[in-house]
C-alpha cells in the first residue's frame, strides 16, 4: 500500500449537515481545544455524528455532560526518550500515553512505534479505545501510546535500549489496575518483551497484568496474536450472515502485511476464501491462487522482511505492484488491516464497482469519511474498527484475566472465548442500530452501544 494522504478530516461544517443545539458546539469547542489534531477530529466527528438520537432519547447525559466530559482525556503524559543507537549517536524521541477513560476499568490500549506518531493520532487511537473496549463487554476502559520512534532497519540491540528508556519514564504511570498497554503498529512481543523486563527489574515486581501480548512462557496468552485478524474476519463473517452468505468461496482483499493482516489472511482462508492481496507502505502482492500465509509469516515475522520479497519467493504465482494500493483489485469481501485513512473515497468507488458485499476494519480507522459514505451509500455492509477489531484488545482482557488468577488456558477454549466475544460484539451494534431505526448501519450501532455503556458508567459515578 502506498503511505496514506495526510488527513483529509473534513473539520469545518455541521455535523450531519445540519445545525445541532447540543452537538455542533461541542464539536467546535473539540477543534479549538485541540488545534491540528486532524485525525483526533475526525474520529470525535463520526462518533457525534452517530449521538443525535441518543440524546433525543436520554436528556440526562446532556445534563450530565457525559459527551464534553468524554472528549478531554483523563491524563495525557509526552515525555522524552533519550537512547544510544549502535554508532554511538545519542538520539531523542517522543513518548505519549493518553489515558482516556477510566470508566469501565483501567485504561486499557496499545502502544504505536511509527515515525508519523504524534498527539492527534495518539488521541485518535484512545478515543476509539474507549468506545471499542465498551462494545467487548469486558472491564477495561481507554487508552493508548507510543513513540515517534522508527523500529525499521533497527538492530534488536537498538530496540531493547528505546524499549527501556521508553518504559523508564512510562512505568510509574501504570499497573494492573491503573493502565494496562499493549502492542500496536512497530509493537509486537519482542518489544513488550523488553519493556516488560524493564518494568519487572524497575519497580521488583512480577506483575503479569501490567502489559499484554506476552509471551507464552511468561504470562501470554494463547490466541492473543492471532485474535486481532480473527476476530475482524469472525465478525465479517457475522455479517455476511446476515445477508445469507459466509466466507466460504468469497474472494478476499486484505491491505497491510503485519500481525493484525496475516491473522486475518489465515482465518479467512481456514474458512474456505481466497485472499488475493497483502501490502506495506512499499506496495502490494496480488497472488491469484491465495496468499501463501506460511510463507508470509516466514518472511515477516522471521525474517522481518518486506512483501515484495513475498512475490520473488513466489514465483510466477504472485506479482507485486510498487507504490499502490490494493483496493483497485476486486473483490467480495475488503479488509483494511494497515493504518488509518488507507481506504480513500477513489478506492471506494473501485470497490463497488468492483461488487464488494462487505468490508470489515482491522486496522483502526482505515476508511475516510468520504468513502465510508461511497460505501455506505451503495448498500455495502460496513463493520467499524471499534467492533471489527476489537477481538485483539478483548484477548488481551482474557490475558489480564488469566494473569490476575495465575492460570492459563488452552488456544481451543481462548477461541472460542473470542468467538463468542465477536458474535455479541456483532449482536449489540446489530440491535442498537435497529433500536435507533438504523438497520444495518454498524457505524451508528457501534457508536450508540459503545457510548451508552461508558455513559451509564460516569452518571453513576459522578462528576470525575
Ligand atoms: P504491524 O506493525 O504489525 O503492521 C502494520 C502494517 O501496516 C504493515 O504492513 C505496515 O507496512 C503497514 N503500515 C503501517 N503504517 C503505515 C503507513 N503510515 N503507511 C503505509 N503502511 C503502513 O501493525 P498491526 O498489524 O498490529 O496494526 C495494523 C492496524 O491494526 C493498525 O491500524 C492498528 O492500530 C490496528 N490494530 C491492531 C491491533 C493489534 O492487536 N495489533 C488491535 C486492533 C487494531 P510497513 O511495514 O511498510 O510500515
Ligand atoms: O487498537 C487496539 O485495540 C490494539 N492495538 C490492541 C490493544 C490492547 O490493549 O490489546
Amino acid at each position: 500500500m502506498v503511505p496514506p494522504p495526510l488527513s483529509p478530516a473534513p473539520s469545518a461544517g455541521p455535523l450531519n449537515g445540519s445545525e445541532d443545539r447540543v452537538l455542533d458546539p461541542l464539536y467546535a469547542q473539540v477543534l479549538r481545544r485541540n488545534p491540528g489534531e486532524a485525525e483526533f477530529h475526525q474520529a470525535v466527528r463520526e462518533v457525534l455524528e452517530s449521538l443525535g438520537p441518543v440524546f433525543a432519547r436520554r436528556p440526562e447525559f446532556v445534563d450530565a455532560k457525559i459527551i464534553e466530559r468524554i472528549c478531554e482525556p483523563e491524563r495525557q503524559l509526552i515525555f522524552r526518550v533519550p537512547w544510544v543507537d549502535d554508532s554511538g549517536e545519542i538520539q531523542v524521541n517522543r513518548g505519549f500515553r493518553v489515558e482516556f477513560n477510566s470508566a469501565l476499568g483501567p485504561f486499557k490500549g496499545g502502544l504505536r512505534f511509527h515515525p508519523s506518531v504524534n498527539v492527534g493520532i495518539v488521541k485518535f487511537l484512545g478515543f476509539e479505545q474507549i468506545f471499542k473496549n465498551a462494545l467487548t463487554g469486558m472491564p477495561i476502559g481507554g487508552g493508548k501510546g507510543g513513540s515517534d520512534f522508527d523500529p525499521k532497519n533497527r538492530s534488536d540491540g537498538e530496540i531493547m535500549r528505546f524499549c527501556q528508556s521508553f518504559m523508564t519514564e512510562l512505568y510509574r504511570h501504570l499497573g494492573e489496575y491503573t493502565d494496562v498497554p499493549a502492542g500496536d503498529i512497530g509493537v509486537g512481543q519482542r518489544e513488550i518483551g523488553y519493556m516488560f523486563g524493564q518494568y519487572k527489574r524497575i519497580t521488583n515486581r512480577y506483575e503479569s497484568g501490567v502489559l499484554t501480548g506476552k509471551g507464552l512462557s511468561w504470562g501470554g496468552a494463547q490466541a492473543r496474536t492471532e485474535a486481532t485478524g480473527y476476530g475482524c474476519v469472525l465478525f465479517t463473517a457475522e455479517m455476511l450472515g446476515t445477508l445469507g452468505q459466509d466466507f466460504d468461496g468469497q474472494r478476499v482483499t486484505v491491505s497491510g502485511s503485519g500481525n493484525v493482516a496475516v491473522y486475518a489472511i489465515e482465518k479467512a482462508q481456514q474458512l474456505g476464501a481466497t485472499v488475493v492481496t497483502c501490502s506495506d507502505s512499499d506496495g502490494f502482492v496480488v497472488d491469484e491462487k491465495g496468499i501463501d500465509v506460511e510463507l508470509l509469516k516466514q518472511i515477516k515475522n522471521v525474517e522481518r522482511g518486506r512483501v515484495a520479497d513475498y512475490a520473488e519467493r513466489r514465483g510466477s504465482a504472485a506479482r507485486f505492484v510498487p507504490g499502490a494500493g490494493v483496493w483497485q483489485v476486486p473483490c467480495d469481501v475488503a479488509l483494511p488491516c494497515a493504518t488509518q485513512n488507507e481506504l480513500t473515497e477513489t478506492d471506494a468507488l473501485a470497490l463497488v464497482r468492483g461488487g464488494v458485499k462487505a468490508v470489515g476494519e482491522g486496522a483502526n480507522m482505515p476508511t475516510t469519511p468520504e468513502a465510508l459514505r461511497v460505501l455506505q451509500d451503495a448498500g455495502v455492509a460496513f463493520g467499524p474498527g471499534k467492533a471489527a477489531n476489537a477481538g485483539g484488545v478483548a484477548t488481551s482482557a482474557l490475558e489480564m484475566q488469566q494473569n490476575a488468577s495465575r492460570d492459563s488456558w488452552t488456544f481451543e477454549h481462548t477461541e472460542d472465548r473470542l468467538g463468542e466475544i465477536m458474535r455479541h460484539i456483532h449482536h449489540t451494534c446489530h440491535e442498537t442500530a435497529e433500536r435507533y431505526g438504523q438497520p444495518g448501519n454498524y457505524v451508528a450501532g457501534a457508536n450508540i452501544a459503545g457510548f451508552e455503556l461508558v455513559a451509564e458508567a460516569m452518571l453513576a459515578q459522578g462528576v470525575i
